[in-house]
């Protein structure tokens, strides 16, 4: 069995099961899967869901501060539009619990749609070019959408140092030989650390021990047998 999860990641599932942001059922990926369950970060609309997404993701950063391995950086990035508000809330968390660390973090994210007029550019915020980057973003599932906000950082020269997401959904890259996970392939493809708030294991954890829970459990280990990564 699993270690306990830390406090700040246990309040923050069940806030987010609380305000039905995870939820279960029967949902269509983005890769075409049929998943059981469903995170839906952009339902962290109201301003106490979004502090307490901003305060895991914090967290999680200042958890990492004081590992071996810390992750230094100058910016946090979120790729429009669901990355937007979770990397601005979170700059602004930073700063109130570690001030004299972060009181002057900077947040950027890219345009959609380049600009053509006004101060032009893809970027919007704090200029990318020789700054250390941390993108912070939703949900990790094949990883595409993590590569596309590399790519259009590196090309602005930035320096991609890690990424953060509220959940890793440890599943298999369609297509992947040997059931490698879509966040082990950027690890290995970019040597970058990627940090998780929560995983799926997390979540069936908790589902075990949650009265009327077993079904979706069922169904959540059923489809972990299927698409779960084995790294
Ligand atoms: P990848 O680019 O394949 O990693 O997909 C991640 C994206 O899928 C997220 O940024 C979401 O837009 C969406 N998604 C969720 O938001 N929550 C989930 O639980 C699953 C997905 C998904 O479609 O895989």
């Amino acid at each position: 069995s699993s270690p306990p999860l830390a406090p700040y990641k246990a309040s923050f599932l069940t806030t987010s099961l609380e305000a039905s942001i995870l939820t279960f059922g029967s949902f269509t990926l983005k890769s075409g899967r049929t998943s059981p369950y469903f995170f839906n970060a952009g339902s962290f609309h109201r301003a106490d869901l979004l502090r307490a997404i901003s305060t895991a993701y914090a967290q999680l950063i200042i958890e990492n501060a004081s590992s071996p391995t810390p992750i230094e950086f100058d910016i946090l990035f979120g790729p429009a539009y669901k990355g937007i508000p979770l990397a601005t809330a979170t700059v602004d968390k930073l700063a109130e619990l570690q001030p004299e660390k972060y009181a002057q973090l900077s947040y950027s994210f890219d345009r959609k749609e380049a600009k053509d007029h006004g101060e032009g550019g893809n970027i919007v915020g704090a200029p990318l070019k020789g700054k250390r980057v941390l993108i912070v973003d939703d949900v990790v599932t094949a990883g595409t959408a993590k590569r596309e906000a590399i790519d259009k950082i590196r090309k602005e020269g930035g320096i991609v140092v890690g990424i953060i997401v509220a959940l890793d959904r440890m599943e298999t890259l369609p297509g992947a030989e040997g059931g490698r996970s879509a966040i082990g392939e950027i690890r290995r493809e970019f040597d970058l650390p990627v940090l998780a708030i929560l995983t799926m294991n997390d979540i069936i954890a908790a589902l075990s021990g949650k009265e009327g829970g077993e079904e979706d459990m069922k169904r959540m280990v059923e489809y972990r047998e299927k698409f779960g990564a084995t790294d």
